[in-house]
């Protein structure tokens, strides 16, 4: 599996499934989840509307797959991350849930390519350096013979200058 590093807009790259950090309702909401709603169009919230009918909300940790509608993806796999300020101790495990489940989807769906947003950094609050470690180390441990590319896709520089230092410390 090859790792890669983008600092970009993730509702713009052609792959085959693009990660969405979601909320437990999949119902859409601001940040990245906005961003891929509101260009993937109406069929990914009918798609995930029909998931919550049958089995109901996405805990946190947990992925599910759809339609990518109109983005340049096949599909969006839609996990939801922790929030920094509520709950317990479990924060890092539940982030590492996140890219392992999203990865196992992916792996069953036969995605060869794959992009990640920085999961639950944005309105989640969870500090950037910490969430990039455990997303690198998740990513970098998890043994697929089928995906072949993993993109992180970074927003902000922050988020990039991170990941970038943490991969070549890692030589990863
Ligand atoms: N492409 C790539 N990354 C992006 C984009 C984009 N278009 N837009 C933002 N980011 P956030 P969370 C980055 O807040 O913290 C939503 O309301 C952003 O810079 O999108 O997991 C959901 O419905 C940050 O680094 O997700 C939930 O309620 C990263 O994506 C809640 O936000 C994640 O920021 C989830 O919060």
């Amino acid at each position: 599996m090859k790792l890669k590093l983008l600092q970009s807009d993730i509702t713009a790259i052609k792959v085959d499934a693009i990660v969405n950090a979601a909320n437990t309702s999949l119902l859409g909401g601001g940040g990245v989840d906005g961003a891929i709603h509101r260009k993937g169009g109406y069929e990914i919230l009918e798609a995930c509307r029909k998931i919550r009918a049958t089995q109901g909300k996405c805990n946190p940790g947990e992925a599910v797959i759809t339609t990518a509608g109109n983005l340049p993806a096949k599909y969006v796999i839609h996990t939801v991350g922790p929030v920094w300020n509520q709950g317990g101790k479990d924060k890092e495990e539940l982030l590492a849930n996140c890219y392992m489940n999203s990865l196992r989807l992916a792996q069953e769906n036969a995605v060869k390519t794959i992009a990640f947003p920085n999961i639950s950094t944005g309105i989640y609050k969870f500090p950037k350096e910490l969430a990039a470690k455990i997303a690198i180390e998740t990513v970098n441990d998890f043994k697929s013979d089928e995906i072949e590319e993993v993109i992180f896709v970074c927003f902000d520089k922050e988020n990039y200058n991170l990941y970038d230092k943490l991969l070549r410390t890692w030589k990863i």
